[in-house]
């Protein structure tokens, strides 16, 4: 399998990740590929119409994106204990909290693009303020909710890593952990699982 990536991207490690996990890690090759949303990605466009990573190209040669698909692609071919559990509240719970942890990502990274490509002249600060709710907001519910977090690793727990980590990367001054005690506390132990280790993000 090909797994486009760039090394910084977050929703790439929480493939990277799940794969690690999954026993996987072996057989994804990873591609590091540039994408912009300023700059079309010719070669990208061909597996994904999107131009967006992460993008999986099975070994029968179909293209996967977004990342919660590659990631239950992945969880497919898993022979060992299930990342996405099967049925009932666990699998809700953990699927709420996959969609929590990417949407602070979308809010962040939103916000990102426009700080770091946009002329000075077409910042909309308003919007980012906006954007900063969502995702201030969004780690208050993971903080309400942080026992759920606990116990063996889930599409879940894994997602809210990857976000975590990457808010560390690019907004460490921002300091999510301040007023997220059990949140902090959580993510300290999780960071030291090997697949986390094994995936740190590099600009
Ligand atoms: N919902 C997508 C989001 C993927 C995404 O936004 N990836 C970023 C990199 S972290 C990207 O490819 N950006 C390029 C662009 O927006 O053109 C997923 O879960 O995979």
């Amino acid at each position: 399998m090909k797994l486009y990536i760039s090394p910084a991207s977050p929703f790439a490690r929480k493939v990277r990740l799940v794969a690690h996990e999954a026993g996987l890690a072996s057989r994804v090759e990873e591609i590091p590929t540039a994408v912009s949303p300023l700059k079309p990605n010719a070669d990208l466009a061909k597996a994904n119409p999107l131009m967006k990573l992460p993008t999986l190209v099975t070994d029968e040669g179909f293209a996967l994106f977004d990342s919660p698909v590659i990631c239950e692609y992945l969880d497919s071919l898993n022979a060992g204990r299930k990342l996405f559990p099967e049925a009932g509240a666990a699998r809700w719970s953990a699927l709420r909290q996959q969609a929590i942890a990417d949407g602070i990502l979308d809010a962040a990274i939103s916000v990102r693009y426009q700080t770091a490509l946009a002329p000075k002249a077409l910042q909309w600060i308003d919007w980012q303020d906006g954007q900063r709710t969502k995702w201030r907001q969004g780690l208050d519910c993971l903080e309400a909710d942080a026992q759920a977090l606990q116990g063996e690793p889930t599409i879940g727990s894994l997602s809210v890593a990857a976000t975590l980590a990457w808010l560390d990367f690019r907004y460490g001054a921002d300091d999510w952990r301040k007023g997220r005690p059990a949140l902090s506390g959580w993510f300290a132990v999780f960071s030291q699982r090997p697949s986390m280790l094994a995936t740190p993000p590099t600009a």
